[in-house]
């Protein structure tokens, strides 16, 4: 009796079950820990969805998510930042497995910087030049509790670029002067801004545009050019990683399955192309109107329903 019932489930189940498995594969797509990223990807979720999709969006790290979406645990990384993220998307795409599905509208830049009230209070004479930095008298504007008495760069978390900070301060040969603590978060750097601004003491952080800061005053150091090859981790030395950061694309990786398996949503994200102005919005509905990111998409959508309705069909 048991095994007849046990026999009966499992044709059920071939029979039922496996096809609807099948139609109803979940697009996946990663979830990282910046605003943007995240509302697009629950942009992406709620038109995936309005197609007839279900959707799973999954946390994921920078630089592993490569490897994730070229063995298709992942079907997409849909903000991958050139100046961070090129090596690993390349790597994976020479393993094969993952493809280039286009850029969005836009030239990125990651970058350290002030807020302009540093600049206009006089913390550090001569910024935005990256020369300015050399001046003890500036760097003690700078120093935390945490920070031995230097001045303090806050960068991202360390999954996201790895040493490059630290390198940077050898290699302009100011690492005496200066030194990196590493954010947990996006949201950290925005707390620090405003604890910095409250306490009246200056502050580098690490920011990027297209961001909300666009429209609210912030400037990038500028510091000596970047050139191929500059940064360690391509193959300098430390004479030239004190280099910058380049401008770069923003460009969407895909499984090189999901054209086959999901067709209309892959058309989608192959036309899908975010402005400057956009992601910018996308990060201003979170960082500073508080939205949820889910209702952050949900607004966004809503303003821009022509454009998101062109990109459906
Ligand atoms: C990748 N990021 C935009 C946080 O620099």
């Amino acid at each position: 009796m048991l095994k007849t019932l046990i026999k009966v489930a499992a044709i059920v189940s071939v029979l039922v079950i496996s096809p609807i498995a099948k139609a109803a594969d979940p697009i996946r797509i990663p979830v990282l820990n910046w605003s943007s990223q995240i509302v697009m990807a629950n942009v992406m979720a709620q038109v995936f969805e309005e197609m007839g999709h279900t959707v799973e969006l999954v946390p994921a790290e920078s630089a592993s998510r490569y490897e994730a979406v070229r063995i298709g645990d992942l079907h997409v990384a849909h903000e991958t930042w050139e100046s961070t993220m090129a090596i690993p998307f390349y790597e994976a795409m020479d393993k094969g497995g993952l493809i280039d599905a286009g850029s969005h509208d836009l030239i990125t830049f990651e970058e350290m910087g002030i807020p302009n009230w540093v600049i206009d209070d006089g913390l550090c004479p001569g910024l935005p030049s990256w020369e300015a930095l050399k001046s003890p008298d500036c760097a003690k504007n700078f120093a935390t509790a945490d920070s031995e008495g230097k001045g303090r760069w806050l960068e991202g978390p360390q999954e996201w670029h790895g040493d490059v900070m630290p390198n940077r301060l050898k290699g302009l040969g100011i690492d005496g002067l200066w030194t990196v603590k590493f954010a947990g978060s996006a949201s950290a750097l925005w707390a620090e801004l405003e604890a910095a601004k409250k306490e009246g003491r200056g502050t580098v952080i690490f920011n990027w545009s297209p961001n909300f800061t666009d429209a609210a005053g912030f400037t990038f150091i500028d510091f000596p050019p970047y050139f191929e090859g500059c940064r360690l981790e391509n193959g300098g030395t430390l004479e030239t990683t004190g280099c910058g950061s380049p401008k770069g694309w923003l460009k969407k990786a895909a499984y090189i399955k999901f054209p086959l398996t999901h067709p209309d949503a892959y058309k989608f994200y192959t036309k899908m192309a975010f402005n400057a102005p956009q992601i910018g919005e996308m990060a201003n509905n979170v960082d500073n109107l508080g939205m949820s990111h889910a209702d952050a998409a949900t607004a966004f959508i809503a303003n821009h329903r022509a454009q998101i309705d062109l990109w459906k069909n």
